[in-house]
């Protein structure tokens, strides 16, 4: 493990430097970047100068890193939008305000390198809308996700009426926030919110595995998943077909595939394993 400290990770020291102290970066095996929500007084409740902060190092990655892992200090992902900056806010604010958090979760989603999510305890309203610009959501069994808005007399603004409802539906989404509906680790899974649910304390490590074979991957590849695929999804089928024979021919032409599938010819390659359970 190295820290923020270490002479080979300059650019991400000056970028540590940088943050706000609810907000922090460590680098792991020189290429996962683990970024940590450090507001567990306040149960990582999204300031502006949190978002803001998250906002800054996507923005400036450095470019050895080939992962990243989210997660939050203590026993909570994130408890959502800090309310206590809501009063002040007039309605050409709240959009403007809006906005902001969409070009920041975007940068997330469609950014340099696969994000992954680590969620426990809560996640909500805003919280749940920041996981969800994750690829990959590994959920320990004390998280809960719910959705407050309609208590609070809000809508959700993160995105997350774009987002949560292409991974759960919209009928599910609507009930969350109608009812107050809160589901737990276990129904997030099935729905389809997380895509690992593994023991209390176990989330980071999991996510550091998997973010260890996303590095490995050939850098198009991972491109592809994160720029080409959700697109093609929600495209005509005409133009996806279309997206897709382009992308595949962009991927398998680039010499990174080339050697993967020379090695895995000659028997020097990894082979498919076996569900593991
Ligand atoms: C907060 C926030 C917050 C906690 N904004 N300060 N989100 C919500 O409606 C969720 C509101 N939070 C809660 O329901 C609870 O805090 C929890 C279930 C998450 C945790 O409960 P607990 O008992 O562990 O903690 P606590 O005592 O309620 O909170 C500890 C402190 O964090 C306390 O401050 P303190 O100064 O009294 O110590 C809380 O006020 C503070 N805190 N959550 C501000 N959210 C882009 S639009 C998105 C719209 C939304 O996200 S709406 C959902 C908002």
């Amino acid at each position: 493990m190295q820290d923020s400290t270490d002479p080979r990770s300059a650019a991400l020291t000056s970028l540590a430097d940088s943050l706000p102290p609810s907000v922090k970066v460590t680098l792991i095996e020189e290429s996962i970047l683990v970024i940590t929500l450090a507001r567990a007084h306040k149960r990582n409740a999204l300031d502006d100068v949190t978002v803001l902060g998250v906002a800054a190092i996507f923005e400036a990655l450095p470019p050895a890193v080939r992962a990243v892992v989210l997660t939050g200090e203590g026993e909570h992902f994130s408890a959502g939008l800090d309310l206590t900056e809501l009063s002040d806010r007039d309605t050409v604010a709240g959009i403007a305000h809006s906005r902001l958090w969409h070009r920041i979760f975007e940068n997330i989603q469609f950014g340099q390198v696969p994000v992954i999510a680590v969620l426990r305890g809560a996640v909500i309203g805003g919280g749940l809308e920041l996981a969800c610009t994750a690829h990959i959501r590994v959920a320990e069994t004390t998280a809960y996700y719910a959705l407050p808005e309609g208590q609070r007399g809000i809508f959700v603004g993160g995105g997350g009426s774009v987002r949560l409802p292409r991974l759960i539906g919209v009928s599910r989404m609507a009930d969350m926030m109608l009812t107050g509906r809160t589901h737990d680790a276990q129904s997030g899974q099935a729905m389809g919110i997380s895509q690992y649910l593994v023991e209390a304390g176990k989330g980071l490590e999991t996510a550091l595995e998997l973010a260890r074979k996303i590095r490995n991957n050939a850098p198009m590849t991972n491109f592809a998943v994160l720029h080409a695929l959700p697109r093609i999804a929600e495209s005509d089928p005409a133009a996806g077909y279309l997206t897709e024979s382009l992308m595949a021919a962009i991927a398998q032409g680039d010499e990174e595939a080339k050697r993967r599938i020379r090695d895995f010819l000659a028997k020097r390659a990894t082979k498919v394993v076996g569900p593991q359970s």
